[in-house]
């Protein structure tokens, strides 16, 4: 059990001011998010008993039997990892100041070990796999995981800072107390990171009657970002779903715990983690941490090997496991039921996530057997239905072609509609203000598209209408731009077929003319490309159609995809 003395690794006042003293001569490391996640719960003793991150001979150790060098069950790795560059400046014996984004120092790492990791030992033993192709996991320790760990104890100035949910994100003495207050002797803590609904209460509630506990529902939350949309209707969401259980006996805490999907030795290592917040039980499911547990790809670990590792070591680590079960709705008698108590006809109902997203979209019923009134209205907050959402009108062709015509008689009909806010982003306007500086080279047009893309996200994340009237002459800028969009909202891309020699007969800004007689080089459709894209939402040629006939083109595409009605 945790030892109240040591209820954090943050040091006395005096000691904080003498580091800080000291840090100027120490070598200093901003950490990444997913380390700062690991740094706080060494530091809030989630991780007790490590007090620092692992040394070489606990690493080789966790590595081959799970176990530190002392004996004590610990499955997964816990080490600083660093590029090659910091390694060669880092030596035993020496101290590191661990510093946040912003460069505020966290804490002192006083060197033990500093190795070069050999990373297909540690996925094989870790993952049970070494190819990257095979496990999402291992693509991450080869592509995101410093080449380099570094060991040694810590010393605590603060706990990483948050700004949000600050209330949710109890520490595991502070876990202790509640439980301890509330006269909960047995806890069932339950880990997540999706979206839960009434399936999720009828398992949890059944796995935490038959043991006689109370809940702690712990989400793994990371920190969160400028464009983390999902986070916040993710805790918001969970915060609806404890609202549905029976009073005093549900507590929802959030952990930054960065997961590393290794299935049963996560699972052993996740236990652990929930004894130190206080809890006598923990909920395994059947692929509990499996990398493609919750999609309908084969799971990579065995059916159950997680609960049956968690139970084997359910003394030693002093935790119980108890084990999940799927539930489904069964429509005739309205009810739910463990999957592996359904009957040969039982009429069982499900909502996949494409679905329940799909019904979001479309503004569709989602049924109250599936989710809770709270949670729906939280999920149709973020997801609101298409005509409620931003989106980009991206138009893209040769100039003359009849982009801007169209972009303005657009803009004037957006307004007149008067339900979202509209903004023009013409290739004119944004070559007078965004990219006054830039140039017509590949790059800088590259450039240009991206920075209107960016723009045209921030618009549609804000749930206003974009319209984007450049060249873009280039696939992998539109691409670009289209990635950027599409998470907030729709993205049309509007090509404009309109051939060149029209658009030469045109010549209205009489580039084209300027272009032939050799006095601006590097024209689009003259000397320089334009490759059409490849699939776009549409296709207009300006040839023999009117401004408000191509207009109208826009608007019933719109309309059929329900942006707007
Ligand atoms: S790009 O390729 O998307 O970055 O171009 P864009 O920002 O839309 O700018 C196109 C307008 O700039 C004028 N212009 C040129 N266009 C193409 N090639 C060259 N070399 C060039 N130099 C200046 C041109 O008038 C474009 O305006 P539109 O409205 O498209 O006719």
């Amino acid at each position: 059990m945790l030892n109240f003395h040591s209820e954090n690794l943050l040091v006395h006042f005096r000691r904080i001011e003498r580091l800080k003293e000291e840090a100027s001569r120490y070598e200093s490391l901003d950490l990444n998010q997913r380390q700062l996640g690991d740094l706080e719960l060494l530091l809030n003793r989630a991780f007790y008993p490590l007090i620092g991150y692992q040394n070489m001979a606990d690493y080789e150790s966790v590595l081959d039997s799970m176990r530190l060098v002392d004996g004590t069950v610990w499955p997964v790795p816990v080490c600083l990892d660093v590029s090659e560059k910091t390694a060669a400046g880092l030596k035993p014996g020496m101290h590191l100041a661990l510093r946040d984004e912003e460069g505020f120092m966290l804490a002192v790492l006083n060197i033990e070990d500093v190795w070069e990791a050999d990373k297909k030992r540690h996925a094989a033993c870790v993952f049970g796999t070494d190819d990257e192709h095979d496990h999402p996991g291992v693509r991450k320790l080869y592509r995101e995981v410093g080449p380099f760990f570094v060991g040694g104890g810590l010393e605590g100035l603060h706990l990483p800072m948050h700004y949000d949910f600050s209330e949710l994100r109890t520490a595991p003495a502070e876990t202790h107390r509640v439980f301890t207050q509330r006269g909960w002797r047995k806890v069932a803590g339950f880990q997540t990171e999706r979206h839960l609904h009434c399936a999720h209460r009828e398992m949890v509630l059944r796995g935490a009657r038959e043991a006689g506990a109370n809940l702690f529902i712990q989400p793994v939350v990371g920190r969160a970002g400028p464009n983390d949309l999902d986070h916040f209707t993710l805790v918001r969401c969970y915060q609806e779903f404890i609202k549905n259980f029976p009073r005093n006996m549900i507590q929802l805490g959030l952990i930054p715990l960065e997961r590393r999907l290794a299935g049963p030795r996560e699972a052993l290592w996740e236990a652990i983690i929930r004894r130190n917040y206080g809890c006598s039980h923990f909920m395994v499911s059947e692929d509990h941490s499996d990398p493609f547990a919750g999609d309908t790809r084969e799971r990579f670990y065995p059916l159950g090997a997680a609960q049956e590792l968690v139970k084997s070591f359910e003394d030693e680590i002093d935790i119980r496991m108890i084990p999940l079960e799927k539930m489904v709705y069964v429509e005739d008698k309205a009810q739910y039921f463990p999957l592996n108590k359904v009957e040969p006809g039982m009429q069982v109902k499900e909502i996949s996530s494409a679905e329940l997203k799909r019904r979001l979209e479309f503004d569709l019923e989602i049924p109250e057997w599936f989710s809770f009134p709270g949670v729906v209205s939280e999920l149709k907050k973020a997801y609101p239905p298409r005509h409620q959402q931003g989106f980009a009108v991206f138009i893209t062709g040769l100039s003359g072609a009849g982009k801007s015509t169209l972009a303005k008689v657009l803009y004037v009909r957006f307004m007149e509609m008067r339900d979202r806010p509209v903004s023009l982003l013409d290739g004119d306007i944004v070559r007078k203000n965004l990219s006054s500086e830039l140039s017509f080279s590949r790059f800088h047009r590259n450039l240009n598209v991206q920075r209107i893309g960016f723009v045209a996200s921030e618009i549609t994340k804000n749930r206003g209408i974009a319209i984007c009237a450049p060249i873009a002459p280039f696939e992998e800028s539109r691409q670009t731009a289209r990635e950027m969009v599409s998470p907030y909202g729709g993205f049309i891309e509007v090509f404009m077929s309109t051939p060149l020699e029209i658009c030469e007969q045109r010549d209205r800004k009489g580039i084209y003319a300027k272009a032939k007689a050799g006095i601006i080089k590097g024209v689009t459709g003259i000397d320089d490309p334009y490759e059409a894209p490849v699939e776009p939402e549409l296709s207009i040629d300006t040839t023999d159609l009117t401004p408000t006939e191509a207009a109208q083109e826009v608007f019933l595409f719109l309309e059929e995809q329900g942006y707007i009605r």
